[in-house]
């Protein structure tokens, strides 16, 4: 059985990423490919209640370190329990976010060093990194506006302007860094052109 494909989906608030993963998994399907649907922070009991207390507005202020922490402990169990089995047994994993999240919000928004976060990357993940990742790409203010109209703002939503400025070109840098893995989508499109995008960078990874 031949290992499964690891396949991020990456963006700021509101890009569309959670609607595009569904267009994906049954784009898979249809190609007969055995696929789960995770995200990050969560996709375990552990991992989804650190997500709960990341996400949480009226909890006590938390610390730089404590938040980079936390989200490398809900992703050591996340990649324990359900990326790493489902892989190694054929499945591929298409996961709302991972580590490119982090050099973009903890490396770009916090001003965290980059050093810092590839040190636990590596510790955490090991030699794990995503085969595929897509980008989903648009100005700060569209995905803000889609992020309200849908629900209550999270403790990450309810950041300043320029913290989401930061974490769009910490996202872009990161594609530049690594352009045979990321592949950036214009998000600021129809529906159904940004569709059309991802057939083109799915299809051709799947040749
Ligand atoms: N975080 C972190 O700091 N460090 C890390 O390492 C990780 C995460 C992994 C939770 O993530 C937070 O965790 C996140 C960063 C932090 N910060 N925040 N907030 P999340 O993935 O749950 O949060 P999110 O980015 O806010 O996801 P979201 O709100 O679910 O947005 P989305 O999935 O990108 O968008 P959507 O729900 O698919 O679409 C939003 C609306 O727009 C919806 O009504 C759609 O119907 C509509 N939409 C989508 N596409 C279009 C187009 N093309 N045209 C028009 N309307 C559209």
């Amino acid at each position: 059985m031949p290992r499964g494909k690891f396949i991020t989906l990456e963006g700021g608030e509101g890009v569309g990423k959670t609607t595009n993963l569904v267009f994906i998994e049954n784009y898979l399907k249809l190609h007969c490919i055995p696929v789960i649907v995770t995200r990050e922070p969560g996709g375990t009991l552990l991992a989804e209640k650190l997500r709960q207390l990341l996400l949480d507005k009226e909890s006590e202020a938390i610390s730089e370190h404590a938040e980079l922490l936390l989200i490398f402990a809900a992703r050591a169990q996340h990649i324990q329990h359900v990326i790493e089995p489902a892989l190694a047994s054929g499945t591929w994993v298409l996961c709302d976010r991972f580590t490119d999240a982090t050099f973009a919000y903890q490396g770009g928004g916090r001003n965290m060093k980059n050093s810092t976060i590839k040190w636990l990357e590596n510790l955490v993940q090991g030699s794990l990194r995503p085969d595929l990742t897509l980008l989903l790409d648009a100005p700060i203010e569209i995905g803000l506006e889609r992020a309200k109209s849908r629900s209550n703002l999270d403790r990450f939503e309810s950041e300043k302007i320029q913290f989401f400025e930061q974490v769009r070109r910490a996202y872009l840098l990161q594609a530049e860094l690594n352009p045979n893995r990321i592949k950036v989508i214009k998000a600021n499109q129809s529906l159904i052109d940004v569709e059309n995008e991802i057939i083109n960078v799915i299809g051709n990874f799947l040749r």
